[in-house]
């Protein structure tokens, strides 16, 4: 079966998502596309033979001919495409963040639960980067015993100058924020945010860097760096304490070149060159699911913890104080195993 699929958002990551739909992975087509920018879409449109061109987000979804709906439209936009697709009944893979609130993503869990059945992954990449899952595997394992700390370091090269200190918090954080709650098989119950020296390159309004502190159920204490212009590359690092060892992601270089003695590797550029396995890891899976009628990946419950640590981290950078995290009792449908979630536990409570 080939999955029609129709993204909603044909911007940077929209268009990237196309490609690898497109030219990289089997089993789905792009079959329509819409964008508030109706001439970006129509570009966009013009380079998918047979893509639909639909006027709005809406018109895209109840469309017969489109089986699964991605969103990829800009953060405070994806609550209605989400609920909507959820009415309709079609599988939705919605990008980072579910909703910007919580009452929000409550009335997209709302929504689910009443349905009786998982349609929505929210696109934590990092779920499906080897390398983590090789961690998660390792700590499944016990190799190194009970994990006790884990360190997050997060760098970008540069930002535009209109991110704010909480966009950061929000925007780049909450992979951070998933991933360790993922890892450490935990939720986090509260979360502090420290603000060391600024880099000189940061935009005046901007705090660079942020250290945010996160305290997990299972008393595990999260370290995450974010660093927004470090200049040098897109950086993405992890390291867990154990009780008897450590496990750390490696460099991301495919080779090492040594010369004059010296030895050096690339530092990937953005997001996209670091976690480009990732991303076609985990749209496979999602069409592999959407096309067997089952679920898979980063649920609702994921996309509505990452937003309620993400507000509490925002609260607590305003604050200077530990902001507590609370969230509602998790409902059966997002319990492992109950949703037909073959993989990746997503049982954090
Ligand atoms: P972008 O600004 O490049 O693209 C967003 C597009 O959505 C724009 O073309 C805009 O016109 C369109 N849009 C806005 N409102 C719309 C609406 N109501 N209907 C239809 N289209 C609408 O942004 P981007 O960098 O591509 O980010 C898009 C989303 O992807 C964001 O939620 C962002 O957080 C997420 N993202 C995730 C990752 C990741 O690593 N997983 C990386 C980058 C961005
Ligand atoms: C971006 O939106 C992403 O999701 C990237 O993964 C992250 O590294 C970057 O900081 C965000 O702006």
């Amino acid at each position: 079966m080939t999955v029609n699929v129709g993204v909603i958002g044909v911007g940077m990551i929209g268009q990237d998502h196309i490609r690898r739909l497109t030219h990289v992975l089997s089993g789905a087509r792009v079959a329509a596309v819409t964008d508030a920018d109706m001439e970006r879409a129509q570009t966009v449109a013009d380079g998918l033979p047979g893509a639909k061109l639909h006027k709005t987000g809406q018109d895209l979804i109840e469309d017969p001919d489109v089986d699964a709906v991605v969103v990829a439209s800009w953060g405070p936009t994806h609550e209605e495409f989400v609920l909507a697709c959820i009415a309709a009944g079609k599988q939705v893979f919605c990008e980072k963040p579910l909703a910007t609130t919580r009452e929000a993503c409550e009335r997209i869990l709302d929504a689910e639960v009443a349905a009786g059945r998982r349609m929505v992954m929210v696109g934590f990449m990092r779920r499906y980067d080897d390398a983590y899952r090789t961690m998660k595997e390792e700590l499944a394992a016990g190799t190194i015993g009970a994990p006790l700390m884990y360190y997050s370091g997060h760098r970008n090269p540069s930002v535009p100058p209109s991110v704010t200190t909480e966009g950061v918090l929000v925007d780049t954080c909450v992979h951070d924020i998933d991933v360790s709650r993922w890892l450490l098989d935990s939720e986090v119950v509260s979360t502090q945010v420290f603000s060391p020296r600024r880099a000189g390159q940061a935009a005046d309004v901007l705090q660079d860097p942020l250290l945010l502190m996160l305290i997990m159920a299972n008393d595990v204490i999260v370290n995450v760096e974010a660093a927004v212009n470090v200049a040098y590359g897109y950086d993405i690092r992890g390291e867990v304490l154990g009780e008897t060892g450590t496990i750390e992601l490696a460099e991301s270089s495919k080779i090492i070149v040594k010369r004059e003695g010296r030895y050096s590797g690339r530092v990937p550029a953005d997001w996209r060159e670091r976690f480009l396995r990732a991303y076609d890891t985990e749209f496979q899976e999602w069409i592999d699911a959407v096309a067997a009628g089952r679920s898979t990946g980063p649920s609702s419950w994921d996309g509505y913890a990452a937003t309620l640590v993400c507000d509490a981290a925002t609260e607590a950078y305003r604050t200077g104080a530990p902001a507590p995290v609370t969230m509602r009792e998790k409902p059966d449908l997002y319990m492992v195993g109950a949703s037909g979630d073959g993989h990746a536990p997503t049982g954090t409570d």
